[in-house]
């Protein structure tokens, strides 16, 4: 009887599963040592699939379920997913080679699929070859060591080679994971961005704006300032990989119902007459007392003038981003909104929509498109993104005063502080109640920002009387409304009711 050539050949089926899945992983960290969190990483299109085709039940059922665990789900998700399509396509070469009884034939064909694979899913053909390779040295090598059992001095025949030699690919893959972690860090993009028009400071507008706010705010423990760094500034993204958009390839079409389209290119932009501005943005899907909240000095050209020169009398517009996400906005909304391409004196971040996105003042932050690439004139009132999965928060924001801060003093004051934010309207005052709302007291408000929309903090310094006090808080805008006291969760058009905050002396 001649023997087999392919030690592959003999071992059990479920053996060349759990090579095919190791090579898998392999091929999966390599390409994230190569790419980063760019989008010729595999995990990307395997993201954008599942944020593309997960039913909206299933989207919301998970944000409430995991809040901020939500995204780091879906990527374990996605990645799972990659991992295992990988796994599918590596595990049939390994059975061809079963059939052909071709030792090596299962590395040799593995290469090739995983790198068709990567690269029809990426279209980045030469990262592809960063997944490829490692899948195939993986396969290779327990192929080897099954044929060869090097690390064996015995000649047991009941030590199943291709088992022993699979679980050593394991754990070399294992480490290699670990260090694909580490170098696809460093292949992700830098957030951290340079000034806007270079040099080493912010332009002299910027400049003065950071600088008034600075001097403008309450140093309050546990919370941002009156503008928020770029780092700690929330984000919320339907995809968790971002889009890269490279500025020289990047337009603003205005379409749809217009006199003449027009097309804009980053540097036609960066020529335009731009203004500078406080804004905050606030996230409909957050919690009454959550984070997602926060301020910028942004740079940008209002989009009326564009508008103008496109011509149109159309209703709504339709604001579309290269990630796929969508949204409509009232024609007076978009009168109002600006093309943002700076954030606090920088070169808007990746992040936040790198290289243009639109802001819309007194809006919930879901219409402040980013990586903007088209604005769509119209009189239909289309779904957006989040409308198609039962949101409704297109809309003016609610107002809401957060506390976030609580400072005790070494004299037992507490001090309690936060921001109020009430859109258009802006904030003219703020409540506190030490005694669960009986009595109330006006707050301490920092001074007012110009600007069409923007937070203040506010602070309340008191004696404790009691082990515990229920502080709670309001804000009043600047129409004279005060915060409705109504509760209600943030689904489907933003969180409201006065937040409340038991406190110990
Ligand atoms: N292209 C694009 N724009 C987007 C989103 C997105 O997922 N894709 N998220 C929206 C949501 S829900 C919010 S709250 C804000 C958040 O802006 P930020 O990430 O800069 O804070 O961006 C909005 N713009
Ligand atoms: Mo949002």
């Amino acid at each position: 009887m001649t023997p087999r050539l392919s030690r592959l050949a003999t071992a059990h089926g479920t053996w060349r599963a759990v090579t095919a899945t190791i090579a898998a992983v392999a091929a999966v960290a390599g390409s994230y040592a190569y790419a980063g969190r760019t989008p010729a990483f595999v995990g990307a299109p395997a993201s954008a699939f599942v944020v593309e085709t997960m039913p909206a039940v299933i989207v919301n059922t998970t944000l409430e379920l995991l809040g901020p665990l939500a995204q780091p789900a879906s990527l374990v998700l996605a990645l799972g997913l990659a991992t295992g399509l990988l796994a599918a396509a590596i595990l049939t070469c390994l059975e061809i080679e079963v059939l052909a009884d071709l030792r090596y034939l299962g590395a040799a064909l593995s290469i090739g699929i995983v790198w068709l694979v990567t690269a029809a899913l990426t279209d980045a053909t030469a990262a592809a070859l960063a997944a490829a390779a490692p899948a195939g040295v993986v396969v290779g090598v327990v192929e080897y060591a099954a044929a060869h059992d090097p690390l064996s001095v015995r000649r047991d025949r009941n030590v199943d080679r291709t088992k022993r030699a699979t679980l050593q690919a394991g754990f070399g893959v294992l480490s290699f994971a670990g260090l694909a972690a580490v170098l696809g860090r460093r292949r992700t993009p830098d957030s951290s961005v340079p000034f806007l028009g270079g040099g080493s400071q912010p332009p002299i507008g910027e400049r003065a704006l950071l600088e008034r706010a600075r001097r403008a705010a309450f140093g309050l423990p546990d919370a941002p300032g009156l503008v928020s760094e770029i780092g700690a500034f929330y984000t919320v993204d339907i995809n968790t990989i971002d889009p890269i958009v490279e500025r020289d390839g990047w337009q603003l079409s205005i379409t749809g119902d217009v006199d003449a389209e027009l097309t804009i290119g980053y540097d036609d932009l960066r020529e335009r007459e731009a203004e500078q501005f406080y804004s905050t943005l606030r996230c409909v899907g957050e919690d009454l007392n959550d984070r997602e909240m926060d301020t910028a000095v942004w740079t940008g050209v209002p989009v009326a003038d564009l508008l103008e020169e496109a011509g149109s009398n159309a209703e709504y517009a339709v604001a579309r981003a290269d990630d796929g996400f969508w949204n409509t906005i009232r024609r007076e909304e978009l009168e109002r909104s600006y093309l943002v391409y700076g954030m606090n004196g920088r070169v808007l971040p990746r992040e936040h929509g790198h290289p243009v996105r639109l802001l819309v003042p007194g809006n919930w932050g879901e219409v402040n498109v980013k990586w903007l690439t088209e604005i769509e004139l119209t009189d239909e009132d289309v779904d957006g993104y989040w409308e198609e999965r039962d949101w409704d928060g297109t809309g003016e924001v609610e107002t809401v005063a957060k506390l976030w801060s609580v400072d005790r003093g070494d004299d037992g004051r507490v001090t309690v502080g936060g921001h109020a934010y009430a859109g258009l309207a802006g904030v003219d005052r703020v409540e506190v109640s030490i005694d669960g709302g009986d009595s109330w007291t006006d707050a301490e408000l920092s001074p007012e920002l110009e600007a069409d929309d923007a937070w203040r903090q506010w602070r309340h310094a008191f004696e404790p009387t009691a082990d515990s006090h229920e502080v709670v808080v309001r804000a009043i805008d600047g129409d004279g409304t005060v915060q409705t006291d109504e509760p209600s969760g943030p689904k489907p058009d933003g969180a409201t009711g006065w937040v409340s905050r038991t406190i110990e002396a």
